[in-house]
């Protein structure tokens, strides 16, 4: 951690939300990351994210595993709850979050180490299940907290600032997020912050289980000439399908785009996305055609961004499992302790 300390003071004049808060009431500790990292840009879109939904910060829990990128959620939301896990185990403890508190955002924010090699497992389960949540990997192609040996998400072929070449296959979290069943799911760039805002307000939005993967330089070791999460590679062979618009519920819905270039969306909180498609042979609602345009696209050498599927009717975790609409913590005795007739009648069943 830094021993610096942010000014507490505001000026005060800065614009205020609809819940009161600045956008510096969103921001965290000061960060300790290297000067240029991807991760800073995420956790700045992150925080204008959570400013312009006017969320109140007390209802959001930021969960991570370890990395760098694991630290970045005391950058911002420094009045939210936070808890910083064992490493690839974001998935697990959020899920036990969630069932006991639903009524929380939940935000998980990894690494692609920490999601795509030891986490693969919880990953993958979280989004089976379709935990509601939105799943950010910060995805630089190395372990950056261990000083730069290649993650799973490192692509075949790709070279190490010290010159060696990767020989393994990538995994590719948003290919597994698709085939898992995950409802909304995306691929970004950290120096995009137009394209990652939106799609962040859009995950937290979303009713069920949202990934978005955003290619996130590491500065300091994966981003030289061989690599293909460096800025310079990103930039010369980003392909956006769309570009995002999002509406929260209060806001009017107008037509400003052609028909036929543009969809409204509408998601499980009564907010609109609209999606400005670039390509107009994409179509976001078809999981399996989403899946092998981001093959196609990926075989050419091109990183596919924007937001690649959506299901506005997602189900969730509490839906497969008709849990109670209460958060646990707020279940008074008498729903806690039927009394024994309830509990004879429980332990019938169960011979
Ligand atoms: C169980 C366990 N194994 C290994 C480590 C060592 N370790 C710490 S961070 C890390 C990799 C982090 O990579 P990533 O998730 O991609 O985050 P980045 O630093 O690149 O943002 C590893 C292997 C650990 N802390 N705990
Ligand atoms: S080592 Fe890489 S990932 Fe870690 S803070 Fe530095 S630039 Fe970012
Ligand atoms: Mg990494």
């Amino acid at each position: 951690m830094t021993y610096l300390a942010k000014p507490k003071l505001h000026h005060p004049t800065l614009t205020r939300n609809k819940v009161g808060y600045t956008r510096r009431d969103y921001e965290g500790r000061i960060s300790t990351l290297c000067a240029g990292c991807g991760h800073d840009s995420i956790s700045a879109a992150i925080i204008q994210a959570c400013w312009e939904l006017d969320i109140e910060p007390h209802r959001v829990a930021k969960l991570s595993g370890i990395g760098c990128s694991s630290k970045t959620p005391d950058y911002f939301l420094g009045a939210s709850h936070g808890f910083n896990t064992v490493h690839g185990r974001m998935p697990s403890v959020l899920t036990g979050a969630n069932l006991a508190n639903r009524d929380l955002l939940y935000l998980g924010v990894s690494g692609d180490g920490d999601s795509a090699s030891i986490g693969l497992g919880q990953f993958a389960n979280a989004m089976r299940r379709g935990v509601r949540m939105a799943y950010i990997v910060e995805n630089n192609g190395v372990y950056g907290l261990t000083k730069g040996q290649f993650s799973a998400t490192a692509d075949r072929g790709s070279k190490s600032k010290k010159g060696v070449i990767n020989s393994d296959s990538p995994v590719d979290l948003v290919g597994l997020a698709l085939q898992l069943g995950a409802t909304y799911v995306a691929r970004s760039f950290s120096g995009d912050k137009e394209q990652l805002v939106p799609l962040i307000k859009g995950a937290i939005g979303h009713g069920g289980a949202a990934f978005i993967d955003v290619i996130s330089p590491c500065v300091t070791f994966n981003n030289h000439g061989g690599s293909t999460k460096s800025y310079d590679y990103v930039r010369q062979h980003n392909e956006a399908v769309s570009r995002i618009d999002f509406m929260p519920q209060h806001s009017e819905i107008t037509a400003q785009y052609a028909p036929g270039e543009v969809i409204d969306v509408q998601q499980h909180d009564g907010s609109s996305l609209r999606l400005r498609k670039l390509h107009p042979d994409y179509d976001p609602t078809d999981r399996y055609a989403a899946l092998s345009y981001m093959n196609a696209h990926q075989a050419r050498g091109e990183v596919v961004t924007g937001l690649l599927y959506l299901d506005p009717i997602a189900t969730d975790l509490h839906m497969s499992l008709n849990t109670t609409d209460v958060p646990l913590n707020a279940l008074g005795e008498r729903q806690l302790c039927p009394g024994s007739k309830v509990l004879d009648r429980v332990n019938a069943s169960l011979r």
